[in-house]
């Protein structure tokens, strides 16, 4: 009697114990693929450096997403960004899938693996970055580091030394 009791209690926990884990199984696996509706991908960042990828990244991107990064730096400085990593759906002309780089200056579209560890320097201290995916066809996406900086350039430079020049002769030469 007791051996009988006891075997129904097993089975009945077993049971109890299979649900439940069958029952995380289906929520874990809801909350993978709920990636593609609650992700938000319209973002703002001020931060002086960090990094940011595309929804679900590793993992393939969901289709029909329309996502924009900007990247605002204090006035003065310039934003660079790297392209850590990157996948695409190739197309010609980029027309199913696509990042665009919004430098100040200029457009700059890209697909399939083009820009892999490519750097890019915004003209002024914004830089946008957008991405859109058609309904069919995904990749893993890109990982995309950023950060803000004063970035020197030559003629920057030689202005800074003709004014010290300049100045050597005026004030410690005479
Ligand atoms: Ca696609």
């Amino acid at each position: 009697m007791i051996t009988f009791i006891s075997g129904r209690w097993w089975r009945w926990t077993f049971q109890k114990a299979l649900t439940v884990f069958l029952l995380q199984i289906f929520f874990l696996t809801t909350v993978a693929q709920s990636c593609q509706s609650s992700v938000s991908c319209n973002v703002v960042l001020t931060d002086s450096q960090g990094s940011f990828t595309s929804p679900c990244y590793p993992n393939d991107y969901p289709p029909s997403q329309a996502c924009k990064w900007t990247i605002q730096a204090p006035a003065g400085f310039i934003v660079q960004i790297t392209f850590l990593d990157f996948e695409l759906e190739e197309a010609h002309g980029c027309i199913y899938d696509r990042v665009v780089i919004s430098t100040g200056t200029s457009d700059a579209k890209f697909c399939s693996l083009t820009p892999n560890e490519l750097t890019l320097n915004s003209s002024g201290n914004v830089m946008e970055v957008s991405f859109n995916s058609d309904f069919s066809v995904q990749k893993k996406g890109f990982h995309i580091s950023y950060k803000q900086g004063l970035f020197i350039t030559w003629q920057a430079l030689h202005s800074m030394f003709i004014y010290l020049l300049f100045y050597y002769k005026i004030f410690v030469y005479n």
